[in-house]
């Protein structure tokens, strides 16, 4: 079926799963099976292995693909795990140019993993793109962004990056899990591979932990498919199958997080209590014009400066009630938490707060519940914090 010209929301919905020619059932069978019988030796049909490849994998990989305008797309067991068979390609002695402001654990993964093994990495505010070009050495061999970023909500001009990329034949990936494929699609402007942790808007219900890695480079897909099979950090076909179903609702799902997300930010802005907000929809965000341009919308992601510093945000969060305090975002509820605590707490002081992720900094997820629900719950929490001291 050729999907190319339909809209998103029909995409999430129909792209990858054909027809069950056996029982004409209308939801991707889950196949549970590790192996797959072959007629003679080294001969297998479609499928050998699970870990090589499986259908309800296939599935959901090739939605993933047609969502991002890819050619191929690689499911793992979490978005870690992808970063990870991505950043399997490097070797010793080379560089990476990465984003000043990514989540906590793809920091760890460059700084604790990546690095003992002999890569080196410069973190930078890619704000201003040429300071990527002025950052691209000879050993350079990857660039990598987040975009909005995690969780200050910087947006980074793809296209402008992915230029100066394509000038040094360096791939530029995109973690795009913020956005999801919903409101962004790095490979059209230029990216080389698109990243997501699916555990968030992809799946969309918090009951999934999984990942992904889409491209359209030939080349670039066959060292993927390889270093998926050699490595191993595959999903399981059950949560395929999930992320399968959670995806159908993809459209929906973020149209209404954007929704409240907007007017959330807009409200927040005016509370008393409330120092600063970062949602790329306000007009007071630094790069809310580029977010108009790259974006179909800004996103379900706010991160604000409560009132009381680390005190303040954690009687904050503690007060919430239909906001949970927990990692993760991107669910169907609203979660809430602590960026220099939590989720960010393995980046180093000085550099968490070079990016700005100060201690009264607190992160929302914003669901998709009703809006004045949402805000009933902060506004009671905030009327707990003293006066916000300006600036
Ligand atoms: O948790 P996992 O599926 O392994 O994905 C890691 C990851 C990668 N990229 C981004 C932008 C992410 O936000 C994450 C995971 N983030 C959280 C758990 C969090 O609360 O920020």
């Amino acid at each position: 079926m050729a999907h190319r010209s339909l809209s998103m929301d029909t995409l999430a919905i129909h792209a990858g799963q054909e027809p069950d020619p056996q029982h004409a059932a209308v939801m991707e069978p889950i196949v549970l099976a590790s192996t797959f019988g072959q007629p003679e030796p080294g001969k297998p049909l479609r499928y050998e292995y699970s870990r090589s490849g499986n259908p309800t994998r296939h599935a959901l990989e090739r939605c993933l693909a047609e969502l991002e305008g890819g050619s191929d797309g690689f499911a793992f067991s979490s978005g870690s795990g992808a970063a990870l068979t991505m950043l399997s390609l490097l070797r010793p002695g080379d560089h990476v140019v990465c984003g000043d402001d990514v989540y906590g654990g793809t920091f760890r993964l460059l700084d604790k993993v990546l690095k003992p093994m002999g890569v080196s990495i410069s973190f930078l505010d890619m704000r201003q793109p040429a300071r990527v070009a002025e950052a691209c050495t000879p050993a350079t061999r990857l660039i990598w962004l987040e975009t909005p970023t995690n969780p200050m909500l910087k947006v980074f001009d793809i296209a402008a990056i992915a230029a100066i990329a394509q000038e040094r034949r360096l791939p530029l990936v995109v973690d795009n899990t913020f956005a999801s494929p919903y409101l962004q699609n790095p490979l059209a402007l230029g990216a080389s591979v698109v990243m997501h942790s699916t555990t968030k808007y992809i799946n969309g219900h918090s009951d999934v932990v999984g990942g992904a890695l889409i491209t359209k480079d030939p080349a670039l897909a066959e060292q993927l498919r390889f270093y998926q099979n050699a490595l191993g950090a595959v999903p399981s076909p059950f949560d395929c199958y999930l992320v399968l179903r959670g995806l159908k609702t993809l459209a929906v799902r973020m149209r209404q997080h954007v929704t409240n997300a907007q007017q959330i930010a807009e409200r927040l802005e005016q509370h008393p209590r409330v120092q600063r907000v970062h949602y790329p929809g306000l007009k007071s965000h630094p790069d809310h014009e580029l977010c108009g341009r790259q974006m179909r919308g800004p996103g379900g992601m706010i991160s604000v400066v409560v009132g009381g510093g680390e005190a303040g945000a954690k009687r904050f969060l503690s007060a919430l009630r239909l906001f949970t305090l927990a990692e993760s975002l991107g669910g169907v509820e609203s979660l809430a938490e602590h960026p220099a605590i939590m989720t960010h707490a393995s980046i180093p002081r000085a550099q968490r707060e070079a990016v700005g992720i100060e201690d009264g900094l607190v992160r929302l997820s914003v669901g998709v519940e009703g809006l004045e629900d949402l805000w009933d719950d902060l506004e009671r929490a905030l009327a707990l914090l003293g006066p916000a001291q300006s600036g």
